[in-house]
């Protein structure tokens, strides 16, 4: 967008430019004892269409921001009750990195040293007020791509591209961490029945298409499970507080409403199931004993016949 002189025409760019990077529902907190700031900076940030949440202290703005960890971006200034700017940059740094929240310090001018202290205990950015409202849009907009980058970058290494599911490294890793804090974990491992044939038939785009298609099924079905692709027709989840009873029904539910369905690839309806092994995480198990005794259970399923889930 061309920014013109007038000010009419800059908020509309603004607000055209918040639109198109989809600020929409993204939560912003204004850390600030002063009234007058934080109204000031919500305007700001309601112009770019974010939600705007305030503090009017540090220890208020620290335990927001440990209880919502949708809020992305906190501005804060330094000089506040209770909890000062860089003590609450420091605490809440520790909690949540440069992954999770974008941090810009702000304060008064002839406070050229805060700058750094701010950036030293952890922010992304600082302001000096009283600032324009350009730089202000700027500053905020620089912090949060940064934040929107480090999140690709993080999604490209854990995340597989074809179905927006976990990898398999990312999922051993995950799956490592919940085998150490949780004694109740069940684990699923499901693969698709003669996917070869369905290629073969089909096309390999078409069975592209049923591995996105499954996929997104079963995010919806498991959305508070941990899953992931560990390779090609290959899929793991990882249930918490559930035994292997419990995870059983779901994936045979899941299984049972596959076989009724069809799905559309290039014209074609093309029908499908699956097979799965379930064990349940025993006392002083590693996480690799769980997943080779699932395996077998799904070596069992295939053995029977497939479509099938089998304990
Ligand atoms: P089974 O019921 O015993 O599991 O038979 P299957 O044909 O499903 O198993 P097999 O291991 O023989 O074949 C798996 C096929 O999956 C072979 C491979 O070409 C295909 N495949 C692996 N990754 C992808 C992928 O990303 N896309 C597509 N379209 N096919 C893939
Ligand atoms: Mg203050
Ligand atoms: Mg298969
Ligand atoms: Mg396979």
């Amino acid at each position: 967008y061309v920014l013109k002189e007038n000010r009419d025409s800059y908020t509309y760019a603004v607000k055209q430019l918040a639109q198109l990077l989809g600020n929409q529902g993204t939560k912003v907190l204004v850390a600030d004892d002063s009234q007058t700031s934080r109204t000031m900076m919500r305007q700001n940030l309601e112009r770019l269409l974010y939600d705007v949440e305030e503090a009017e202290d540090g220890e208020q703005a620290y335990e927001k921001l440990l209880a919502d960890e949708s809020i992305k971006l906190l501005l804060t200034d330094y000089a506040m009750p209770k909890k000062d700017g860089f003590e609450l940059v420091k605490s809440i740094r520790s909690k949540r990195g440069r992954d999770s929240l974008g941090i810009i310090g702000i304060s008064g001018s002839g406070s050229q040293s805060l700058s750094a202290k701010f950036i030293k205990h952890g922010a992304n950015d600082f302001l000096t007020k009283p600032f324009a409202p350009e730089e202000f849009h700027c500053r905020v907009m620089m912090t949060m791509e940064q934040l929107n980058l480090i999140e690709t970058i993080k999604d490209s290494a854990n995340k597989d591209y074809l179905t927006g599911l976990y990898n398999r490294r990312y999922f051993y890793q995950a799956a490592e961490q919940k085998v150490a804090q949780q004694s109740v974990l069940s684990l699923a491992v499901i693969d698709i029945d003669h996917f070869k044939q369905i290629n073969d038939t089909y096309g390999h785009q078409a069975g592209d298409e049923v591995l996105s298609f499954l996929s997104n099924k079963m995010a919806s079905q498991f959305d508070d499970a941990l899953m992931a692709r560990l390779g090609g027709e290959e899929f793991a989840i990882l249930f918490s507080d559930e035994d292997q009873d419990a995870a059983f029904e779901k994936l045979d539910e899941l299984r049972f409403s596959l076989s009724n369905i069809q799905v559309e690839a290039a014209g074609q309806f093309i029908s499908f199931s699956i097979s799965a092994g379930v064990a349940q995480l025993q006392q002083d198990e590693e996480l690799t004993d769980l997943i080779n005794r699932a395996d077998v259970a799904l070596y069992d399923a295939k053995g029977g016949g497939r479509n099938q889930v089998v304990i």
